[in-house]
């Protein structure tokens, strides 16, 4: 059943021929897809784009014109400054709530292995727990690991509420970035109280100073990188084992043709874990021989097949704009959903196919799908009836509409701190000592979503291919990890694409160019790394050679993300331009501002090669800093901007 494709007419939307193959299948039998309800919505609201539009109140809703014709305030008197910081500061709040939460609901299984509650989950990382409840000044002396995992999730719970001053994982940035925290009242202190907070403030009448609302927000979006989602993959790992380097596959080609194929959604690895376990169970892989199935095979999609592709190597079918293409292969007999980035549109998909999509947490229904809810009490014995489910309906798969278009490409994922340093020998050293010698120039996190108004993974791919052809080390996360697997740039052998410094090293250690460090809560695995380099060298985040980069991102959560990654002191990128620019004073601090205050700025450049350039030239610019050999950062070229988004 395999094709090939060339693109017919869809190279606008995507790089990917698994891509281009589903989108002629959806013009041929009139399925509307996320590139035709995009383009059904232009032109969009001008002022949204410019964020100088608000509806926070009955008096509005109202936009003010940043070009001076028309209305310049609200009816409440607020300007394009506060409307704008107003709306910034709201798109962080909801980002980091979707990731805290989502740390809660780890947090809270967590809590019920240590109450021994639950018939599913257990501690797999005692080791990882401990060290925990060290940060945490839990005692673990004389302690079984139920009693640890007891007094340390009603530990944790306290950062989400208003007793604590400080977080305490926050405690693992090095002091000089605390200090800037302190002095700016951005420290985070509580998760919850902090988002609370952040809505209380942008209601009318509130806070209407822009730059205080942004510093609030600056605090929120702390809450959730050093807070909700730190908690989240800390507890996941202790969960469900420490991510360690495993090959695995990616593209349409993971669907097996002659297998049950379920596709596991969303971002909370709880309901994954039990799917990929009862997978394996005898008597549902009898029932599935019986239906005529060969098996049973599991694919993921956006970060919760990151969960699993990087615990158990569960290979990935696609990022966010595959969740409808992958219904139209007609292979997918069920699509368990749980939540995030889930679009409601994959159940109108679903009906042209024989695929049944099961949501499961009940803060995330979806019209058109069946609701199994999901109690980690019970997980296993949810799990396999979903499982169950998608064996039952193999029975309804039309053969003749069943179209795998390509075959899987290698990948390699796995890449926690713990195995990174595992991998150096034991010691960030190896890392320091190759970036100290110029062999490698310095490290940047390209991570986020994808997003129809970008050539499907082309900022991502391109982006990274400039990066490590310059010996700059890149790590990935979510969609991003996505798109460069499919690129062959997560193999050991893409170190031949690496400029020579960098590829001496990775082929060494054996290693891509390119290392997949998980989910979106797993960006907190970069915070970690670039803290423990700035502590191993005794300086500041901001001094290190590190960039960030999000050159597709479409989510509240990216925004999110983006601000505490920069207020961490790590200078990043964006592809798609954030709702600001009706406010020329907020745009100047978040791109120049920001540095005298958190040593680090953003930038936006849509076209992935002048971004690779804007990134070069900070890390040489760091590296001279540091007082290493750097090349004149002016000296590097700024290309003419020729990819830009479709
Ligand atoms: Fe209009 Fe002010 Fe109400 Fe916003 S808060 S909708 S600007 S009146
Ligand atoms: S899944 S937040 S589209 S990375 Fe984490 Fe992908 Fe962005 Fe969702």
């Amino acid at each position: 059943m395999t094709t090939s494709f060339s693109g017919n007419g869809f190279k606008r939307q995507s790089i990917n021929a698994d891509a281009w193959a589903m989108l002629e299948v959806a013009r041929r039998e009139g399925i509307e897809t996320v590139w035709d309800r995009l383009e059904k919505q232009q032109p969009q609201c001008g002022y949204c784009n410019l964020g100088t539009s608000c509806r926070i109140c009955a008096m509005g809703p109202c936009r003010v014109d940043p070009f001076g014709d028309g209305p310049q305030k609200g009816v409440c008197g607020a300007d394009a400054d506060i409307i704008v910081a107003r709306n910034l500061a709201r798109m962080i709040a909801a980002g980091a709530s979707a990731h805290s939460d989502h740390g809660r609901d780890i947090l809270e299984t967590f809590h019920l292995v240590g109450k021994g509650e639950t018939d599913t989950y257990k501690v797999t990382e005692p080791e990882k727990m401990r060290r925990l409840a060290a940060e945490y000044g839990v005692s673990v002396e004389g302690k079984t690991d139920q009693e640890i995992a007891a007094d340390l999730s009603w530990e944790m719970m306290e950062d989400f509420g208003m007793r604590r001053e400080k977080l305490p994982l926050a405690g693992r940035a090095p002091k000089s970035r605390q200090e800037i925290w302190e002095k700016t009242a951005t420290y985070p202190r509580g998760v919850d109280r902090e988002n609370v907070e952040a809505l209380h403030r942008t209601h009318m009448g509130v806070d209407n100073d822009w730059v205080n609302i942004l510093l609030h927000a600056v605090r929120t979006s702390l809450s959730d990188g050093w807070g909700g989602s730190m908690i989240a993959t800390e507890l996941s790992d202790v969960l469900f084992g420490l991510p360690t380097p495993k090959a695995s596959t990616v593209n349409l080609g993971v669907l097996k043709p002659n297998e049950v194929n379920i596709v596991l959604h969303g971002h909370n690895p709880m309901l994954s874990e039990v799917i990929v376990a009862a997978s394996q169970d005898p008597e549902l892989l009898a029932l599935a021989k019986e239906k005529g199935a060969k098996g049973i095979s599991l694919a993921g999609l956006c970060c919760t097949g990151n969960e699993v592709l990087m615990r158990k190597g569960i290979p990935m079918v696609g990022n966010h704009l595959m969740q409808e293409l992958c219904i139209m292969t007609g292979a997918v007999e069920l699509m368990v959903v749980d939540y995030q980035c889930i679009m409601p549109a994959v159940t109108e998909t679903a009906k042209c196919f024989h695929t049944k999509v099961v949501s499961t947490f009940d803060k995330a229904k979806f019209p058109g799908a069946e609701h199994i809810s999901f109690d980690p009490h019970h997980g296993m014995e949810i799990g396999k009836k979903i499982v169950r489910m998608a064996v039952e309906n193999y029975a309804n798969r039309v053969a003749q509409r069943v179209n795998i278009p390509v075959n899987a490409a290698p990948m390699m994922a796995g890449f926690s701190v713990e195995a990174i340093v595992q991998a150096l020998g034991g010691t960030p050293e190896p890392l320091v000592k190759a970036i100290v010698d110029g062999s490698i120039r310095g490290a940047v996190g390209v991570v986020g979503c994808s997003n129809p108004k970008i050539k499907q993974d082309l900022g991502h791919t391109e982006l990274t291919r400039r990066l490590i052809e310059n010996d700059i080390l890149v790590v990935v996360t979510g969609c991003a990890a996505v798109a460069d697997g499919k690129a062959g740039l997560m193999v050991p052998e893409a170190a031949d694409q690496a400029g020579p410094g960098l590829s001496a090293v990775c082929k060494a250690l054996g290693i891509p160019p390119v290392l997949h460090m998980g989910s979106c809560v797993d960006n907190t695995r970069i915070l970690v790394l670039a803290a423990a380099l700035a502590n191993h060298l005794g300086v500041d985040i901001s001094a290190l050679p590190l960039a960030g980069a999000a050159p597709e991102w479409y989510s509240e959560k990216a925004v999110s993300i983006g601000t505490y990654v920069v207020a961490s002191g790590i200078y990043t990128v964006l592809g798609t331009a954030p709702p600001v620019f009706g406010s020329p004073n907020i745009v100047k601090l978040l791109t120049e501002g920001l540095q005298d205050v958190f040593g680090a700025t953003f930038a936006v450049e849509p076209d992935p090669n002048r971004a690779a350039t804007l990134i070069r030239r900070h890390i040489e610019r760091k590296r001279a800093g540091l007082g290493l050999a750097a090349h004149d950062p002016d000296a590097i070229p700024m290309p003419e901007a020729e990819l830009m988004p479709a």
